[in-house]
């Protein structure tokens, strides 16, 4: 059995895959589910044994459908500011993890989802999956960084239509405009998920996680100051043995063994 009530968690492989398990509520954060995620991805920080994450969604409607309205409704003022501080927290956690997170979007991404599938490093939705930013609907901004990360990825004036009209965007213009990396069918979703996870995991894991870092890094600094960190990490990475193993087994003409966590 789970140990949380609102999430399901496996890993087969080196791959970890969380579920979000709320779907009566189509998967909707609620504080206590932000607070599992918190805890859970506390612990996979430190899991040697999970090389990636697959973030996805139970059942087959909804990825996530957005924070819980109902839980939200009577909020005053300062209990929403520190509700949407500790789910960006939780959400900066999962973006700064170290190993890579992929996002596979089974269904509805709204909200609170779409923002959650953005604090992913990658993003694979299937054709039934649907993207938006509804929360000028209901009186209120995103506040679990979709304003911050919806430009990152598509630009300003994409991020500003979406956020304005609160509309719902389907996985083909999700990927023409940049939100996903791929789109696939339903029934290959977890198996083009896995694919991609499986292939990053045959990469020398310390290089792979410097490139995680190197570009989040970069992306809230000057051009100079990400060139200045990415010489650094380059360099570091000379002192590593997968260096070796992996231009050894170039010249060598044969694949590389990996050895470092
Ligand atoms: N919160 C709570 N319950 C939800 C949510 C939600 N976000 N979404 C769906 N549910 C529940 C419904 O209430 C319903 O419950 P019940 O069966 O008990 O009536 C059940 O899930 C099934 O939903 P529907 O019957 O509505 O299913 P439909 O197929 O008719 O519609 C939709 C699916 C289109 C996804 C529809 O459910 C919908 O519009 N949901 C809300 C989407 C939305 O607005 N999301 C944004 C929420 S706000 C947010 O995420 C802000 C984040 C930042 C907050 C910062 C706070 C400080």
């Amino acid at each position: 059995m789970s140990e949380y009530a609102n999430l399901l968690f496996e890993v087969e492989q080196g791959i970890g895959v969380v579920s979000i398990n709320r779907p009566k509520a189509l998967n909707a954060l609620n504080g206590a589910t932000i607070h599992e995620l918190d805890d859970l991805f506390t612990k996979l920080a430190t899991d040697s044994s999970v090389k990636v994450v697959i973030l996805t969604g139970s059942g087959e409607k909804s990825f996530v459908a957005g924070a819980d309205i109902t839980e939200m409704q009577n909020m005053s003022a300062m209990e929403g500011r520190n509700w949407g501080k500790v789910a960006q927290a939780v959400f900066n956690k999962i973006e700064n993890l170290p190993q890579p997170v992929i996002a596979a979007v089974n269904g509805y991404a709204l909200g609170g989802g779409c923002e959650l599938a953005m604090a992913c490093d990658i993003r694979i939705a299937s054709e039934q999956a649907k993207f938006g930013q509804p929360e000028v609907s209901l009186g209120i901004p995103p506040g679990f960084g979709g304003t911050q990360r919806l430009p990152r990825l598509v630009g300003k004036g994409r991020a500003k239509e979406l956020l304005f009209c609160g509309d719902m965007i389907d996985a083909a213009e999700a990927y023409r405009i940049g939100l996903v990396n791929q789109v696939v069918g339903a029934e290959e979703l977890m198996n083009a998920a896995k694919a991609m996870a499986g292939k990053i995991i045959t990469r020398a894991p310390l290089a792979v996680k410097v490139c995680k870092a190197a570009v989040n890094e970069g992306l809230d600094i000057d051009l100079e100051s990400g060139m200045a960190y990415e010489a650094e990490v380059f360099g570091l990475c000379f002192a590593t043995e997968d260096q070796k193993v992996g231009m050894r087994a170039f010249v060598e003409k044969r694949k590389p063994n990996f050895c470092e966590k």
